[in-house]
């Protein structure tokens, strides 16, 4: 016994003892971090060995590096290498738990634009025991410093280094071979980030990502406008004619786009301790004059409310990685609905309460050729106006008014709420109702910002109706993206008073809603099946402007011949016979799993997938290509960047101008009269400082 611990201490006092017994710790710290803070799907003992080995190649290739040196240097390039390792790890928790993903290059390459706001909402998601990443360092040192292991000053073969490298590489090799037959293609169709990390681990992922990434902007300067041509095709043949009864009925009014942030299907007639969640919306949803979609999917990916803009704007997808709106926002081409409108005479407009650099809107917006982005900039710095991302909304929908009413009509206005965004922060003044009781901290106030949420609508209405914008207007109001994500189960569990909700149960809790309301409109609960990217297709159909030789991936929603394809990002899909979510396949009607698929079936889900696999990768090529730089479309004028300005002075000078040229603005045909102060809020803290301060 003695003479066992003897030699494992000589063994470990000698270079490559310290090493391995480096690489051990490394390798358990990784694989607990990947078994308890992600949510990587890991499911049978192939793939549990799987996610254990795979911490082992790439910490022999990187660790392995310092055995190239002599003495002492060679230990502590050891522990530098596994501090770095460790960080890019600790980073990769943090960022996961908000995105449900893992940090990618376009993401860095875009994170001037994001990063002021992400440092904040992270900083209150860490948790104690994501520090444990550091542990085998701090662990290391120490016996280091104490002398408990002693350094080996004798040299190590540059030789054994070398094997150890090559090591690495066999194993990953081995890693790769073991991946691939338990699930195919797993590089090529890079559906799923949460796949790689599990079958190759997170250094692997990173440097794929590195490649992938260099390889995305060789594609921009490669592609042609011979590109364009299976994408017009698959659009052909594909497109679905509008509904003669629905089509041109909004023509000529103003158009309200309200992103109801984080909001989930769920939501609507949902009550909390018999208390309604939210009672405005749900009367909207009720209403004869809406048409409420309750089979209608988010399709956004890690860019999440920039992909469900990227798709209203334009009904193209994002990416699979990424945020389209960063990575190709400020130099693609756009055909976009604000540069539609405007020539169509519209007034366009954003309206959002945080820094205009966030997903890059100040750039991306430009190119979709928004004419005004009021952005935090332009409204009032009152006290205790900010929380989470941006000006709270009941605030928020107030300030946006001061503006609403100067544009000249019509108008193109999108209102982006923020308040309901993960961790769901609001102040005790502004919560008039129970927290849920899932027992998850993050989760359980979403349902009070979503009720905060709902009564700021609920003010914003009654100033439609007063200021009389109401019956000129048609409102278009959409959740972007689920607010809880299927990182947290338990609480989805809780919620869908399951024991554990199965992939069918996730695909439907993807369900977000989607509803328009103009007076006169035939309205009603619609249950066709579809997504984010049908919204701009049914719009331009409700506003009387064909789409039919635009760019665009969706199909009108109103129309008959539409083929009900919800594509995820991912390429699983819900169609109304069929649905697929994470490799699972159910009857959509009745949620039960198919196991063995008949040849029929097999027949019908080759054909769907074929599609959604079709238009997710060819929507990809007209965004990575930038193929609408080679379109022309008939009669519309290529957006010119430069023509924008969203500096606040000089917006306002323009503003100005404009309603001098176009008398038809809502205070114009007031007599000059302002309508702002039949904008009524109970927010408390414009009861406690009602002056507000606009920029002049
Ligand atoms: C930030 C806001 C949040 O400006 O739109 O974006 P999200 O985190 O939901 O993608
Ligand atoms: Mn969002």
């Amino acid at each position: 016994m003695k003479s066992a611990l003897k030699k494992l201490r000589d063994g470990l006092n000698t270079k490559l003892g310290f090493f391995l017994l480096t690489l051990l710790l490394f390798a358990i710290k990784s694989y607990w971090a990947y078994s308890t803070k992600f949510n990587l799907g890991v499911k049978g003992s192939v793939q549990h060995f799987l996610l254990a080995f795979n911490t082992i190649p790439g910490a022999l290739v990187f660790i392995g590096i310092a055995l190239y040196f002599r003495g002492r240097l060679s230990y502590w390039l050891m522990s530098l290498i596994n501090f770095l390792l460790s960080t890019w790890l600790f980073a990769n928790i943090l960022y996961y738990r908000e995105f449900s993903d893992f940090i990618t290059f376009n993401l860095i390459k875009g994170s001037g634009s994001t990063s002021n706001n992400l440092g904040k909402s992270l900083l209150g998601i860490m948790k104690p025991s994501d520090f444990l990443v550091y542990a085998d360092v701090i662990i290391l040192i120490i016996v280091l410093l104490t002398h408990l292991i002693r350094v080996d000053m004798r040299y190590f073969k540059t030789r054994y280094a070398m094997t150890i490298t090559a090591l690495g590489f066999v194993l990953f090799g081995v890693n790769l071979g073991m991946a691939e037959s338990n699930r195919s293609q797993l590089l090529t169709r890079t559906f799923d980030n949460n796949y790689i990390v599990k079958y190759l681990g997170l250094q692997a992922y990173t440097i794929y990502d590195g490649v992938k990434t260099q390889h995305n902007d060789a594609i921009k300067s490669r592609a042609e406008s011979n590109d364009l041509k299976p994408v017009l095709r698959f659009l052909h043949s594909n497109y679905a004619s509008p509904n003669v009864q629905y089509y041109g009925t909004a023509k000529g009014k103003n158009v309200f786009i309200i992103h109801l942030e984080s909001f989930q299907q769920f939501l609507i007639d949902y009550k909390v301790n018999g208390q309604e969640v939210t009672p405005t919306l749900n009367k909207l949803y009720h209403s004869d004059n809406t048409l409420a979609f309750d089979n209608f999917f988010h399709q956004v990916a890690q860019g999440k409310t920039s992909d469900a803009e990227m798709m209203l704007e334009n009904s193209l997808f994002g990416l699979p990685e990424g945020s389209a709106m960063v990575s190709d926002g400020s130099t693609n081409t756009f055909q976009s609905m604000p540069a539609l409108m405007d020539q169509r005479g519209y007034t366009t407009a954003s309206f959002h309460g945080d820094v205009p650099s966030f997903w890059n809107r100040d750039n991306a917006y430009k190119s979709f050729g928004y004419q005004y982005f009021f952005s935090k900039n332009f409204f009032p710095k009152t006290p205790d106006y900010d929380a989470g991302y941006g000006i709270k909304d009941k605030i928020f929908m107030k300030d946006s008014a001061y503006y609403l009413e100067q544009l000249p009509q019509p108008f193109y206005a999108k209102l982006i709420t923020v308040t309901n965004h993960y961790p769901y922060i609001l102040d005790k003044k502004n919560k008039s109702i129970d927290p849920l009781t899932t027992g998850d901290k993050t989760v359980d106030p979403y349902v009070q910002t979503a009720h905060y949420l709902d009564q700021s609508i609920q003010e914003f209405l009654n100033y439609l109706d007063a200021s009389g914008l109401r019956k000129n207007s048609i409102l278009i109001l959409y959740g972007d993206h689920y607010g809880i994500s299927n990182n947290h189960p338990s609480a989805i569990n809780k919620i869908l008073k399951t024991k554990k909700a199965n992939n069918y149960q996730l695909a439907m809790f993807q369900k977000v809603p989607f509803m328009i309301n103009m007076d006169g409109l035939k309205g009603g609960i619609d249950h066709t099946y579809g997504g984010e990217i049908d919204v701009l297709p049914t719009l331009e159909d409700l506003l009387g402007m064909s789409s039919k030789n635009y760019i665009q991936f969706g199909q009108d929603l109103l129309s008959p011949q539409r083929n009900q394809i919800v594509s995820f990002r991912d390429g699983d899909f819900v169609t109304p016979k069929y649905t697929k979510y994470n490799g699972d396949i159910y009857y959509t009607k009745t949620g039960k799993q198919i196991k063995q698929q008949t040849p029929k079936q097999k027949k019908e889900l080759d054909k769907i997938q074929h599609y959604v696999t079709t238009e997710l990768g060819l929507s990809d090529k007209v965004m990575n290509g930038d193929l609408l730089r080679f379109y022309h479309l008939r009669g519309f004028k290529k957006v010119n960047k430069k023509d924008y300005t969203y500096n606040t002075q000089k917006s306002l000078k323009k503003l100005k101008q404009a309603r001098k040229k176009k008398k038809t603005s809502v205070k114009a045909e007031n007599n000059n009269q302002s309508t702002f102060d039949e904008y009524s809020t109970d927010a408390p803290e414009l009861k406690e400082n009602p002056k507000l301060d606009f920029p002049k």
